[in-house]
């Protein structure tokens, strides 16, 4: 259980401002864990040397959770004397040390009693570690801070039967047999690192072996370590595996720095992955796939989790963190690294449109509300509540403004100096920021207000033609809306590109004939002139999304629709066809959901229909509307009910109208090749089953979901079959097709996790349906995965449904996170975000809304990461 606080009780923050060097480093760590069934013993002995650069006190603080029981300390081999150490709260402080010392403690834990799954915790029949933020204390007493790098020697002893497999970082240096049946392995990892990255597993594991040659020669043993009944699905992982070891040697120069690398799979875990040195520790979901059980996104995923860790190897454990408010310097970077990996892997616009849908619909909405920080935080008072769309992924839209503002070449050179100066330290996003500035000799001062302003800059842009001299006109002016702590905004430095679009496509920008330009502002209000141009063009603006703004132009329908045809940047293609979707809505708000979608946007949507040379994965993308999210963040106060219906009126109409080229495209996608998560394939499935989903929605289409259903030999067909069904205005057949599709994967909890998120996110779903979900013998509350299968997932993603006008959505969300805040707090903290922004809804919802946070902040005793974010949006 989580040392709880009262909800009174004042939350004292850490602040950057306060970051101090630490008094003592540590040069090396000898840990000994022996575990036992019913507990485990942590010897750890600490080569511990005296900071001589550090003001700080003359004591000795090591980190350690309550929970620690504390069974001998010793100091330079003796035993230390009881008037030299005190524990207080998670602190344990020792005095009179000299210059260096040996510290020996020794404690026992309790891991299948933590349910938090932080520190060490029992995960079906394994054991395995979660360190990342501020899980090592709950392993044994240490300065528990990304600043103190040290070599670590782990030495683990188990039952060698119940435990045939014993990993940890680094390399096995030697094993043996011990009495009573038992066994130890003795790693050794000899690079310095951070107590975060520490990774212990044990478990009888089977596993999968590769190997990969480096640019310089050296043979990297490749491990893929998972229950026996999963061997099967680790091909794909170890595939990306391989893919992101070659891309970073060709677009970073950065090599594997050991010989051997591990990943495990796991089922109990709080997020996707965890990059620990040489042993990557995942998410059974983030890293299992075969065609059968894994869907195409989830294909995907793993591609890009599997390297997102791999990258960390460099950007995040060669190079650290000095504190957790860099965060972002290793999250926003890798985020950054992985989509420039998934777009060479993949469609690269497909991947910038993917990217740019979840920053507008997470990001914007967290930037918009009670909740929003800056890239760079400045206090926290749970970190774990701080790994976020904001350090994530916003944080990799600043490094891509980087990327763009220095151009490729220059970006390289900063990242090769980055990369070898810092190599071995713990450093600070201001080393990272220099770093660019110093390879390419601009000036980046005011670009670093991307780290330290929250909000999402607007700009306004304004175009004029000037018939007489042929030239065009551009001003834009921006501003930030205020956020929590920051009531005023300086301007940021803001990359936009720019193109002009005539007639029959792009046009020459000035005589030099490029077309395409690269803008940067920087003022309140500036101004370009382009040209001159014999015809009256159209601005493309902000290509690729070349910033993480929101932008205001004033287009006539005609005029979007000419982008949507001829824009040259794929991005503002799909760009102009949201926009005219955004205007569709916005009709059917203004004018009652019956009014009629206009003619031309019913005709664009056939003709995409039945264009021949579009690829089918942009074709998928420009047949969908924005989702709800994004629509929520554009009129507001919100008015869930009335802005699903205007959607859904405005979709049913646009199928309707085409309904025979949806059905005939639909039959022309059908294939009978063998299937590979190919991007062609993907995206002629994506194709498939958007126009599946549209079919069963607004044009009598069961009949095909049905015989899909039936006959699908993967289970991207067969699901997307169940939620075309699920979602079908009268599906008789769904009922059927639900428990078929249980007796099918019962006994594969990945697979069956689909089932119970295909549910949850059904159209129709009411809240006694999901409270028999959460009573079903197959749920449970302290893992994740399921978690965020029922309850996330109609949180977030069935709005309609989670928003319903009598608050029952909320109270059953909110009942969850008050039984969750006790079992494993980091997952509550995480889904009471969707109650966080009631400040934004409109009555009755706002009311209901915050009456069931309050109910959640005065449940009893709360857990630091949700009392943190309850008082942050209840204005505490
Ligand atoms: N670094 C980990 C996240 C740790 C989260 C701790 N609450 C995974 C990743 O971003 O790669
Ligand atoms: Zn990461």
């Amino acid at each position: 259980m989580q040392p709880a606080i009262a909800p009174t009780t004042a939350i004292e923050p850490t602040r950057l401002c306060d970051y101090r060097p630490p008094a003592f480093w540590v040069d090396r760590v000898d840990l000994q864990v022996e575990l036992f069934d019913s507990h485990t013993v942590v010897t750890a002995t600490l080569a511990l040397r005296r900071n001589r650069q550090s003001a700080q006190s003359l004591d000795l603080v090591l980190d350690g959770a309550a929970e620690l029981q504390l069974l001998a300390i010793h100091c330079d081999g003796e035993p230390l004397s009881p008037d030299r150490y005190q524990r207080q709260g998670e602190t344990l402080t020792i005095s009179g040390l000299g210059e260096s010392a040996e510290l020996t403690t020794r404690v026992q834990l309790d891991p299948a009693a933590n349910t938090r799954l932080e520190g060490l915790y029992r995960s079906r029949a394994m054991y395995c570690t979660q360190c990342e933020a501020e899980g090592f204390r709950h392993i044994t007493f240490y300065p528990d801070r990304p600043d103190v790098l040290a070599e670590f020697r782990c030495r683990i002893s188990a039952d060698k039967q119940a435990f045939p497999v014993l990993l940890s970082n680094g390399n096995c240096v030697a094993s043996g047999d011990l009495d009573a049946g038992r066994h130890f392995v003795e790693w050794h990892d000899p690079f310095k690192k951070p107590c975060y990255l520490f990774a212990l597993v044990a478990g009888d594991l089977a596993v999968v072996s590769d190997s990969f040659v480096t640019a310089s020669g050296r043979t990297v043993a490749l491990k893929i370590y998972v229950e026996e009944k999963d061997l099967d699905k680790c091909d794909h992982a170890m595939r990306s595996l391989k893919a992101a070891m070659a891309w970073d040697q060709q677009r970073y120069g950065r090599e594997y720095d050991l010989d051997l690398f591990m990943i495990v799979a796991v089922d109990d875990f709080n997020m996707g992955a965890m990059e620990n040195k040489g042993l990557n520790i995942f998410n059974t979901s983030a890293v299992l796939a075969n065609p059968s059980i894994a869907t195409d996104a989830t294909f995907q995923r793993i591609e890009s989790i599997v390297a997102h860790e791999y990258f960390h190897n460099w950007s995040g454990n060669r190079v650290t963190c000095r504190d957790w408010f860099q965060l972002s310097l290793k999250e926003g970077f890798t985020v950054f690294r992985d989509a420039q990996f998934s777009a060479d892997m993949n469609a690269a616009v497909v991947k910038r449109i993917e990217d740019v849908s979840l920053l507008r619909t997470l990001q914007f909405a967290e930037d918009a509300g009670p909740l929003a920080h800056p890239v760079q935080p400045q206090s926290y008072v749970e970190i774990n509540n701080f790994y976020t769309v904001t350090v994530y992924e916003k944080g990799a839209e600043v490094v891509g403004m980087l990327h763009t503002l220095l151009g490729e070449r220059a970006f390289r050179q900063a990242t090769d100096r980055y990369f070898e100066h810092y190599d071995g330290q713990a450093v600070t996003i201001e080393e990272f920021v220099s770093a660019m500035e110093e390879a390419s000799g601009r000036d980046l001062q005011q670009f670093r207000q991307w780290y330290w302003q929250a909000g999402t800059p607007e700009l306004d842009c304004h175009w004029q033609w000037h018939e007489a001299t042929g030239m065009v006109t551009l001003t834009v002016a921006q501003q930030c809306p205020p956020t929590p702590g920051q009531a005023t905004k300086v301007p940021f430095h803001i990359p936009i590109r720019v193109g002009m679009v005539g007639a029959n496509g792009d046009l020459a920008l000035s005589a030099d004939g490029a077309t395409e330009q690269l803008l940067e502002l920087t003022a309140r209000r500036q101004q370009w002139q382009f040209g001159p141009f014999t015809e009256p063009p159209v601005p493309s603006l902000l290509r690729g999304f070349s910033a993480p703004v929101k932008l205001h132009v004033d287009y006539s329908e005609e005029q979007l629709l000419h982008l949507a045809g001829c824009d040259s940047d794929g991005f503002n293609r799909w760009e102009a066809m949201q926009q005219l979707y955004q205007l569709a809505v916005h009709a059917a708000l203004a004018q009652g959901a019956d009014s009629p979608v206009s003619a031309p946007l019913v005709a664009r949507f056939e003709q995409l229909l039945n264009d021949p040379h579009l690829d089918a994965a942009t074709a998928a993308q420009l047949l969908t509307l924005p989702g709800e999210s994004e629509l929520f963040e554009r009129w507001q106060p919100i008015d869930p009910e009335k802005i699903t219906a205007a959607r859904n009126s405005v979709r049913a109409q646009l199928v309707a109208a085409s309904a025979e080229s949806v059905r005939s495209r639909y039959y022309a996608l059908q294939s009978d090749q063998p299937y590979a998560p190919s991007s062609d394939q993907i995206g002629q499935r994506a194709l498939k089953n958007t126009l599946l989903r549209y079919l069963c929605e607004f044009a009598q289409g069961e009949p095909l979901a049905v015989a899909q259903f039936q006959q699908a030999d993967n289970m991207t067909d067969q699901l997307a079959a169940l939620t075309a069904l699920l979602a079908a205005a009268d599906s008789s057949a769904a009922g059927a097709a639900l428990s078929s599709f249980y007796q099918q994967w019962r006994h594969e909890p990945l697979a069956l996790n689909l089932w119970f998120r295909a549910q949850a996110t059904a159209p129709g779903v009411e809240p006694q349906q999901l409270r028999a979900l959460l009573q079903h013998p197959d749920f449970s509350l302290t893992n994740p995965n399921k978690v965020r299968s029922v309850v996330a997932a109609y949180a977030m993603a069935n709005l309609g449904q989670f928003h319903r006008r009598d608050g029952s959505g909320y109270q059953l969300l909110a009942e969850v996170i008050i039984q969750l805040n006790a079992i494993n707090p980091q997952i509550a903290a995480r889904l009471v975000v969707p109650l966080t922004a009631w400040a934004k809804f409109a009555e009755p919802y706002r009311t209901a809304m915050r009456e069931n946070l309050a109910a959640i902040g005065n449940c009893g005793e709360l857990a630091k990461d949700l009392a943190e974010q309850v008082e942050k949006s209840l204005g505490g």
